[in-house]
């Protein structure tokens, strides 16, 4: 029997915990209401370098599902992965100078082994292009090495001084890269559409974000690249866009750098077109930033590690043990149908503790179960992401809970459209488009697609948010039709594109 004093320790004990709940509200400060999330729901843990985070096994399970994905639909278009060194030669790092010069700043060096100074100071990757293709040029020699398509899981540093965020902007993340030649270009622009739609794929299916396909401005492009492609997400309550990932068609720019050139079948000398493509583990934070709410985390059910946490219920003089072998059966029989459901079985939390505890860690699913629910040999279900609450007769478990899970999946993802085409807003003038983007709007505007006309937005629209910049034209163009200007040249408009505020 507990004595008085070890109950008192208890309850202290519970208090304490309490204490981590969510204290501050999406609405409220958004910044710091994304902190609590990733650190609450224990994806993240701050580390004492800024800008470096540890992915803790919340996060990590969630980037495994998606190369889980991933890896596999590649390797079907017969790309296969590598593992190139992290290091690089200042002179080989150079080669690329006209294109680095811009991210410079951000390369980091090692310049010491022990007390010594290296002989030469060796850069860490911060992108893999100077690395891989002086080998590119080694092993492409005749048209029968082409293609050539490799791919590697690794992580970059990039040494970044502006307001750094878990997921979203850190100096160490994790990414794949895909760098493809081919002896045409017909087959490069072929394949940076089917990555891209990849891409859309792991955004919309996976994470249940909803993104935008479409092509980089000549401003914003990959300024080593012949044309970048990108799918884009928009986070309605900062009013910001955020690149989701990219797929650029290098041309013959890199392999003119680095000389990569083949013998075509009837031995004529030609250079291979280039692509490259990746996505990083910012897509784990646009996922938090689009689904989570004032309770904590969202989390997606196919991409959940745990999809429904079972909590059982027991009153004051219940049969605990009937309680308790009802709640272990049931998540054996939603293993058996390979539901990921898990056990709270802890004694020193109350039931309501722990909704909220496995709410703030975003388990899609909670199923209740007590000595009411034991005599009507039933349990209840309580979705994370509506709170709606249902009595399931325990012979349609599984397939209620099965149904369940797809359903908040496509609820997810149609809400988060919803609320990002309701940011949408068309605009013609210049007037429109500032009120517009005060307003935290997605801006879509027809555009003349000069590179002076997007530095001159920019200028324009420069002050303590940012400056606006064009996100992406969307593949999918609605038509111009006769006389439409550019909203801000008053040009004739070439295409529609997304501007706004970016990360
Ligand atoms: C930072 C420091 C040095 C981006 C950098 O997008 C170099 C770079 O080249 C750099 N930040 N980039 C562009 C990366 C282009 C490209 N690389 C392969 C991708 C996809 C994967």
């Amino acid at each position: 029997m507990a004595t008085k004093s070890s109950n008192a320790a208890k309850k202290k004990e519970v208090k304490k915990e309490t204490k981590l709940g969510m204290t501050v509200k999406k609405d409220d400060n958004f910044g710091e209401w994304y902190s609590e999330v990733v650190v609450h729901s224990e994806m993240i843990e701050y580390y004492d370098i800024s800008g470096c985070y540890i992915l803790r096994p919340q996060a990590m399970s969630i980037w495994e599902t998606l190369q889980a994905f991933f890896d596999p639909e590649i390797k079907k278009m017969g790309i296969k992965n590598a593992y190139f060194p992290l290091f690089v030669t200042e002179n080989v790092l150079q080669k690329e100078k006209d294109h680095i010069e811009g991210f410079a700043p951000e390369v980091a060096w090692v310049t010491k082994s022990g007390k010594s100074d290296l002989e030469v100071p060796i850069a860490i990757r911060p992108t893999s292009e100077t690395v891989m293709y002086p080998y590119f040029a080694k092993w492409i020699r005749g048209h029968r090495d082409l293609p050539l398509k490799l791919n590697q899981w690794c992580n970059v540093v990039r040494w970044e001084f502006s307001n750094p965020t878990p997921f979203i902007r850190s100096r160490e993340f994790l990414w794949q890269e895909g760098h493809t030649a081919f002896a045409t270009k017909e087959e490069a622009d072929q394949e940076v559409l089917e990555i891209l739609e990849l891409y859309r794929r792991v955004y919309e299916e996976y994470l249940a974000v909803p993104v935008i396909k479409g092509r980089k401005s000549e401003l914003e492009k990959f300024a080593g690249g012949l044309y970048t492609t990108s799918v884009e997400a928009f986070i309605p309550h900062t009013g910001r866009g955020i690149q989701g990932a990219t797929s650029h068609c290098l041309g013959q720019n890199f392999a003119k750098m680095f000389q990569i050139n083949f013998e075509d079948d009837k031995g004529e000398k030609g250079m291979v077109w280039q692509n490259s493509w990746a996505y990083s583990s910012r897509t784990i934070g646009v996922m938090v930033m689009v689904h989570g709410d004032d309770k904590g985390l969202v989390l997606p059910p196919k991409v959940a590690s745990v999809q429904v946490m079972v909590i059982p219920v027991p009153y004051k003089d219940a049969d605990t043990t009937a309680i308790k072998a009802a709640c272990e059966s049931t998540v054996k029989e939603l293993n058996t149908a390979a539901v990921r459901a898990d056990l709270d079985t802890r004694e020193n939390y109350s039931p309501g503790w722990k909704y909220s505890h496995w709410e703030m860690k975003g388990i899609p699913l909670r199923i209740e179960i007590g000595p009411r629910d034991l005599e009507k040999s039933q349990v209840r279900l309580v979705r994370r992401d509506t709170g709606a609450k249902v009595d399931v007769p325990m012979t349609e478990l599984v397939e209620k809970v099965q149904k369940i899970l797809l359903s908040i999946q496509e609820n997810l993802f149609n809400t988060a459209k919803e609320k990002r085409d309701a940011c949408i807003e068309k605009v013609h003038t210049w007037d429109e488009f500032t009120t517009a983007l005060n307003n935290k709007k997605l801006i879509f505007a027809p555009w003349c697609d000069e590179k002076e006309v997007e530095e001159d937005v920019k200028a324009r629209t420069k002050g303590d948010h940012g400056a606006a910049k064009t996100l992406c034209s969307p593949l999918d163009q609605p038509e111009i039709t006769e006389g439409t200007v550019c909203f801000a040249s008053g040009k004739p408009a070439k295409k529609w594109t997304y501007w706004g505020r970016s990360y």
